[in-house]
């Protein structure tokens, strides 16, 4: 690898998103590109600002990249992914920022060899259809509203926030005005095993899953309060990686995982946690991060895998952003997302919107 940069940037979002640990109005989240051999490839850490879902952030990722990870690759040629990972394979943790490292050897290894990144994971699918994941609002009305738009959109599936007293009503509410449309709730660690008794009222609106209720470790929790409720149980947080998901499988703690490239520590590893839960027979799903353009597409890639059969919480471009950092943006047509099937990410990285955005930039070689 000739040459790394690491670029902090903090983008606006077209709508405030909230969930049970706070309302976010911004994206910080660190980009990655290496060069070498006259090609060049992104990957996105899409840690967090604030530590509350990971203690990841994407400064910490920076710090991580620019300590640990990046003088193991740079100065060193790499023909296989195999070795490239295995030049940090003795540095634990940093999932995020060895996500982004890899996800950005990924797209220049694929260009090199003219492959579609989604292609190389063994994925087979180009259109993806998909649900959307929405954010805890003040008004119950706003939420109607927006459900209403995502529902006219093509989104297969409607997911939203919950934490408690924003929760029972807000979704008896969705039922009386939408009916059985594939409903679900994500409540991003914000209950205790006290609150079973609430949460097994929600189990009367048939929801597809309740995400996460419970601490992300809590899989004792988590499998107590499954045999109390006929509502599956989806794992988010506590799933990073391959033992967790075991572990948490074998408690019976939950039924459905939610897999993130960035929380499990890359794309490959996501590919891993995917055939597991394929071999266990557990539906799986492939959640997001709030993604700039360059994360998404690796995301999108990932999404194309076959046992991801329930719709993930993959947007389009537009959702999110004035203007997204690539070029084509990703896109939804019909309620489906594109997949393209130009070699790596398939998109152009647009360093000028990059530059708009930046808190800080910095060079390896
Ligand atoms: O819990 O799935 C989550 C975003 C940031 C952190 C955690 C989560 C989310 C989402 C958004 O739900 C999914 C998306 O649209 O990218
Ligand atoms: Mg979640």
């Amino acid at each position: 690898m000739e040459r790394a940069d690491l670029y902090l940037v903090r983008l606006p979002l077209k709508f405030g998103f909230e969930t049970s640990y706070g309302r976010q109005t911004h994206r910080e989240t660190l980009l990655i590109r290496l060069a070498g051999a006259g090609l060049e490839g992104w990957g996105e850490a899409a840690g967090v600002e604030f530590p509350d879902y990971t203690y990841e952030t994407a400064a910490v990722s920076a710090l991580a990249l620019e300590r640990y990870f990046l003088p193991r690759v740079l100065g060193r040629r790499f023909t296989e992914p195999k070795a490239f990972v295995k030049a940090y394979a003795d540095i634990t943790g940093f999932h995020f920022a060895r996500a982004g490292l890899e996800c950005a050897f990924l797209d220049l290894y694929c260009q090199s060899r003219k492959l579609p990144l989604f292609r190389f994971l063994g994925g087979a699918r180009t259109r993806i259809p998909t649900g959307i994941s929405l954010g805890i609002e003040p008004r119950t009305g706003q939420i109607l509203d927006r459900i209403a738009a995502a529902l006219e959109r093509g989104y297969l599936r409607i997911k939203v926030k919950i934490k408690p007293g924003r929760d029972l009503a807000v979704i008896a509410a969705i039922r009386r005005r939408f009916g059985p449309i594939l409903l679900m709730a994500d409540a991003n660690s914000a209950y205790r095993l006290c609150d079973a008794s609430r949460l097994k009222k929600l189990d009367r609106f048939q929801l597809m899953m309740i995400e996460q209720p419970l601490a992300p470790f809590d899989f004792l929790g988590h499998a107590q309060l499954q045999k109390q409720l006929s509502t599956p149980i989806c794992l988010d947080e506590g799933m990073v990686d391959l033992d967790h998901a075991r572990a948490a499988l074998a408690l019976r703690a939950g039924r459905i995982i939610n897999v993130k490239f960035g929380r499990v520590g890359g794309l490959l590893a996501a590919k891993a946690l995917h055939d597991l839960c394929r071999r266990h027979r557990v539906p799986a799903w492939c959640g997001g991060m709030l993604e700039s353009g360059i994360g998404r597409a690796h995301n999108l890639a990932l999404n194309t895998l076959p046992h991801f059969t329930l719709p993930g919480d993959i947007s389009p471009s537009e959702r999110y952003w004035e203007e997204d950092l690539i070029e084509p943006e990703v896109v939804m047509e019909r309620g489906d997302l594109r997949v393209r099937e130009e070699p790596g990410i398939g998109h152009r990285v647009v360093l000028a919107r990059v530059r708009r955005h930046l808190v800080a930039h910095r060079a390896f070689r």
